[in-house]
This record gives C-alpha cells, structure tokens and sequence, in this order.
C-alpha cells in the first residue's frame, strides 16, 4: 500500500487541515501518516480559538520515525503554526526526501488578500523558503503574493497577472507551480500551472459556485496528493482534485443546513472514488 506524511495542525472543527487531509486520502486507498502541528479547537477563522502547540513534538516524530527507517511516497504540507515549525518540517524533508517520492506544499496561510490570523509577511518569506523545496506547490493568489511580496491583484486577476506571479514562484525552485482558485475568462474556476522543466503553462476550469467555503484549499491540496500517489500525472491529479473541490462546494451551496466554516466534502467521497477508479 502506499503511504503518504502529512504535516499540518487538527482543527477540531472546522474540516480543514488533518481533519480534511486523513479521511480524502485514506479514502483513496493511500494509508495517510499524519504529523500533527498544534491542536485547536476550531480553525482561526473564528473568534477566541484554544491553540495547544506541539512544536516540540515534531523533531522526537522525525527522529523515532527515521530510526525505524519509515519511507513515503509523498510528504504533504498543509498550514504551519510558526516560523520554528516551517524549520522543523524542512528537516522531514531532508530526512525523508528520496529520488521516487514527491513534496507537496500548500502553503496554506491567507485568502482575499489578508493573511490568517497569527502570521505576519516575515511568515510569508519563511513559507516561500519551504516552497523552495517542494516538487509541487499550490498557493492560492493571495498566498502567492504574499510568498512574492507583490501587491494582491484581487481574486479576478486575469491570467497575464497570474502567469507573472507563476514565473515568479518558479523561480523559488519547485517543479511545478500551481495558483489555486483563478478566475477565467470563460466565467470558469480553477488552477493556472507551470511546469518548469518543460517551460510550459497548463490550466483547467470548472462551473463557478456563487459561494465561497471555508477549506476547499485544504481539500484540493488533500485530493491532489491522494490521485498522485495513486500514479495520475499531476495534471490529471489537479483536474480530479479541481472537480472534486468543485462538487463538493456545491453540495455545500445546495445543503439548506450549511454553515460557512466548513464545506460539506464528506459527501462526495464516493465521486471522488469514482473519479480515481475510473482512470
Ligand atoms: O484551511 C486552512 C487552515 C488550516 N488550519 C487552520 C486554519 C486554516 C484557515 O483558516 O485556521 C488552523
């Protein structure tokens, strides 16, 4: 079975980060080791949040996991509580970094322009650090400026802006570079890549939803490694990872008891095993 890290906080609510990341992946049939970070009792988005720190915890979790020569298939980073934890994580990849695995990162820290609470841009700069090491990365456009240091254009930025940006993150050193939640031309929502090695960009679009949810990035980033692991192309894990996103934002939109902290991903599960099996 393959076997993937993941390294992100719990939000005991908020179905985001591990909470997301455990039951997609496991779900694609990919045995899902987890790190986790801090535990907080909601996601940061909402007021009066309790955070237990577990910073301390992650270099004796390396250590212990390398003396009994653990190995991955990928390494998957979602939200970092601290500059000390983005540190700490670049030592697991150091650690467990081989010539047949990949790094994922989604540097997972801002929306609209603002970062989440607790970060401030030096964070940015650290996290663009830990970019600089992955095989893939996934921001979004926010989190994108912000790793850049360039003014946020907005979320309708047109693609010139956002090929700019992609340019510009390459240049951090990953393989491939991917902007999360683009707006197209065509009134479609998606992913803007860019593929350094062969110098090419690469896109896909799905129906836009009038509503925005609360962790489809932690959702994306979560579908995206499981369909990897599972030996699609990345290209063709974005767009599995990019329908499903979709899908399950619209359950989200259409489920009369939605609450805006959480998005309903649960319930596309079997869709996004339809779409894995049916390659
Ligand atoms: O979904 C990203 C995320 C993950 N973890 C925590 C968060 C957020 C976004 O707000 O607060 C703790």
């Amino acid at each position: 079975m393959k076997r993937i890290a993941t390294i992100q906080d719990i939000s005991c609510i908020g179905k985001c980060s591990l909470t997301a990341a455990l039951p997609i992946i496991s779900a694609m049939g990919v045995e899902t080791a987890i790190v986790p970070t801090a535990v907080l009792s909601t996601h940061t988005q909402f007021q009066n949040f309790t955070f237990r720190d577990l910073t301390d915890d992650l270099e004796p979790i390396r250590n212990h996991w390398q003396s009994q020569g653990f190995v991955f298939d990928a390494i998957y980073t979602g939200y970092l509580g601290s500059e000390r934890q983005i540190a700490l994580v670049e030592d697991y990849f150091k650690a467990f970094k081989t010539e047949n695995n990949r790094i994922i990162v989604d540097p997972a820290m801002a929306d609209n322009g603002k970062l989440y609470t607790g970060f401030d841009t030096h964070f940015a700069k650290k996290m663009s650090t830990l970019c600089s090491h992955a095989d893939i990365i996934l921001p979004n456009i926010s989190e994108a400026c912000l790793m850049l240091g360039v003014p946020y254009p907005g979320e309708d930025a047109g693609e010139a802006t956002v090929k700019e940006l992609l340019l510009r993150l390459a240049e951090l050193g990953a393989k491939t570079v991917v902007i999360t939640g683009v707006s197209f031309a065509d009134g479609s929502l998606g992913f803007l890549g860019y593929h350094t090695q062969s110098n090419t960009f690469f896109s896909y679009g799905t129906e836009k939803i009038p509503y925005k949810s609360h962790g489809t990035g932690d959702v994306f980033a979560s579908a995206f490694t499981g369909a990897l692991v599972n030996d699609f192309s990345v290209a063709d894990a974005l767009k599995i990872a990019a329908d499903f996103t979709c899908a399950c934002i619209k359950n989200t939109y259409e489920d009369p008891n939605r609450v805006s902290y959480a998005v309903n991903f649960e319930a596309e599960i079997p869709y996004l095993l339809k779409l894995v099996l049916g390659k």
